[in-house]
């Protein structure tokens, strides 16, 4: 047999493996089978690249970085879908499909919490894979979408295919990555989603071919298909991989009963779902039914509750924050909870973990409060069992063991020791984290090293650490060039403005915003020494008690001191002030819920102050808009609620132009 016939039979051997393996879950060989005659396909390409062909199953390891993502226009609009957050809205939707059409069904399917993602196929080969984006122009990220091992790069059908799915990264893997970035000191990933885009986002394919995605296809634009389910089970036949857990329900009550079972699965899914897509199965009654700008009329997203998993309360343990305030820990048996692994929530107090009724090896219900945060929502009563073990508050620091005080008139126990590890290290920590003095390679776990090693005790000897060079880096785990970095990044950071270090110097009750605003009204720390009570509680926003904690501190000749010396290390102590563009986003509040295509949510964040708005977390009465993203939470709930203005992000892009 000569060269290139072998070639092609190992190509076509290795992919038809491929697809049973990963898209159809049925392996047909034995993995070791599989890699001897990969092996032999990568040397015989080796030994002749003239033959290699972008279609082979050895091109999934990643290519040449690209420096951007080219854009691409979509052949037709990558729709997205409308929500339902619940049964009444389900009936709504159905109610109005029937006003235009009848004799149908619906096909449902698991609303996959990823990507969308659109894969072209031309005589065959796959030549492009893009994002969403916008709807109408997305990113190619081809080289990405080569190294997704259920990504067939060859399929049998000539002419041209399109398809489209969801690409999502399996908990597993996710829980992986997270462990793995852990230890690298890298930030963490919040979900699954955040990480399958991450992943996708990266113009150097090796890193994405590491990241264990997997691709999902729902959408077939071939024609003459007659039915969602008919598209589907094309797609399976054309070698793609497809959710197996769909189903054609007759009506609503089948609708009603298949959502009930998939949330009950879906805590045991391999991968994190939202909710569930309901849409009408006949293709043929789609033109009648129609679309709008966004979403077609023939489908829906029903979208889950807020998930709550019950599991084991196995200790509460305590941590000592930077002013001494004790915060015990709800330690649990790690449970995945809306994309991501959890075994810690904090349980804030005494009196809150007392009104709850919480205990050791009580089984409790973990949410997530506002989508993010982890929460012990209560107990299980009927489920304790003897190995109950009741509640009661420590009552000397975990620490350096001093008596825990709980102050007149608030629910914290403080450890009031000022020499006490913990305080001093959580202090450190909080000058060099990102909204304060924002030291970039300064991470957590350094300053815990840094510390332990005796080269860290107070904030000056940050800007000092440059005198331990020699031994830095001769430390296990460092060298020259990360040293070096860390110096550079210490450096600049003393050109950083004053409500940095006003906000890491950590005085009671001042946080980032206070920070800014006393810097902006005095400009630099000379000033700001010397500023009266009176003139700090005229300040708007600024109440007495806050006004009081910072003339207090600067009445303390340590902290004084403390000043000085960071003064004579450089640092810059004036404010120079961000002028403000006025726009229609001045002095609003906004929220934002899901993930906007157009720019993260730090850079709308930027967007909004420099207009002089403010973006917070969470959805109040005093919220002025709520920016809708992909994928909204429960805030989009409260904020409809509320009767909050709700803006899409083709709004929120064409008032930031304003
Ligand atoms: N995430 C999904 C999913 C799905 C599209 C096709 C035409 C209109 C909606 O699992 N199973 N089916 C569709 O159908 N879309 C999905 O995801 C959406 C699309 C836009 C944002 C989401 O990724």
């Amino acid at each position: 047999m000569d060269t290139l016939t072998r070639i092609n039979e190992l190509k076509e051997i290795l992919t038809k493996a491929g697809i049973e393996y990963y898209a159809n879950d049925n392996p047909i060989m034995e993995d070791y089978e599989y890699d001897r005659l990969m092996a032999e396909l990568i040397k015989l390409e080796e030994a002749f690249p003239e033959y290699k062909t972008p279609d082979s199953p050895t091109q999934r390891v990643g290519s040449e970085a690209l420096t951007k993502f080219e854009k691409v226009t979509h052949t037709s609009k990558m729709a997205s879908l409308a929500d339902a957050f619940s049964f009444d809205e389900l009936i709504d939707f159905d109610k109005r499909v029937r006003s235009v059409v009848s004799d149908f069904s619906y096909l449902c399917e698991l609303k996959i919490d990823g990507l969308s993602v659109c894969l072209k196929y031309h005589d065959g080969k796959l030549v492009l894979g893009a994002t969403r984006g916008n709807g109408i122009v997305g990113e190619n990220i081809t080289q990405n979408v080569k190294t997704i091992k259920s990504v067939p790069l060859a399929i049998k059908e000539m002419g041209d295919i399109e398809v489209r799915g969801e690409i999502f990264m399996p908990k597993k893997s996710f829980i992986a990555l997270n462990l793995e970035r852990e230890e690298n000191e890298e930030e963490l990933f919040a979900n699954c989603r955040n990480a399958a885009a991450g992943s996708v986002r990266q113009l150097d394919s090796k890193i994405a071919a590491k990241r264990n995605l997997d691709v999902f296809l729902y959408y077939n634009l071939k024609e003459g298909l007659k039915t969602q389910e008919e598209s589907l089970v094309d797609l399976k036949n054309m070698g793609f991989k497809i959710n197996p857990l769909y189903r054609h329900c007759k009506n609503m009550e089948e609708v009603f009963e298949y959502i009930k079972e998939m949330g009950e699965k879906r805590p045991d899914l391999e991968y994190d779902i939202d909710g569930i897509v309901i849409k009408v199965n006949e293709k043929n009654l789609y033109d009648k039914i129609g679309e709008t700008v966004k979403y077609p009329k023939w489908a829906i997203a029903y979208k889950f509750p807020p998930e709550e998993v019950s599991t084991k309360l196995l200790d509460i343990t305590y941590q000592v924050g930077r002013t001494g305030v004790i915060t015990p820990v709800a330690n649990f048996k790690p449970v995945f909870v809306q994309g991501s692994l959890i075994s810690k929530a904090t349980l804030h107090n005494e009196d809150y973990i007392k009104m709850k009724d919480i205990n050791i090896n009580d089984i409790v219900i973990i949410h997530k409060a506002g989508d993010v945060i982890p929460e012990v929502v209560k107990p299980i009563v009927e489920e304790r069992g003897d190995d109950f073990i009741p509640f009661r508050m420590i009552k000397n620091c975990p620490c350096c063991g001093s008596p825990l005080q709980r102050l007149d008139g608030e629910a914290d126990y403080y450890c009031l020791n000022p020499n006490c590890e913990d305080k001093i290290v959580n202090k450190l920590i909080h000058f060099a984290s990102k909204p304060a003095y924002d030291i970039i390679s300064l991470g957590d776990k350094l300053v815990e090293e840094f510390y332990n090693r005796g080269y860290l005790r107070t904030i000056p000897d940050i800007f000092r650490l440059e005198n331990h060079y020699n031994d830095l880096i001769n430390l296990p785990g460092f060298g020259a060039k990360s040293i070096d970095n860390l110096v550079e990044a210490i450096n600049k950071s003393k050109n950083n403005n004053l409500d940095r270090l006003v906000f890491g110097l950590g005085i009671r009750h001042v946080g980032a915003k206070v920070s800014k605003i006393i810097c902006q009204r005095y400009k630099n720390m000379d000033n700001l020494e010397h500023a009266t009570f009176e003139e700090l509680s005229n300040i708007p926003d600024i109440g007495e008690v806050i006004a009081r904690e910072i003339v207090n501190y600067f009445s303390v000749q340590e902290n004084l001191d403390l000043i000085n010396e960071l003064k004579e290390l450089g640092l810059n102590m004036e404010y120079e002030g961000v002028t403000i563009k006025e726009n229609y986003f001045t002095g609003k509040k906004c929220v934002l819920t899901g993930t906007l295509e157009s720019m993260g949510r730090t850079e709308a964040k930027k967007i909004i102050e420099s207009f002089g708005g403010n973006l917070s977390d969470s959805v109040s009465k005093k919220t002025d808009i709520l920016i809708l993203g992909e994928n909204p939470g429960s805030k989009y709930d409260k904020a409809k609620e509320l009767g909050i203005y709700i803006m899409n992000e083709e709004e929120f892009l064409k008032r930031i132009e304003e």
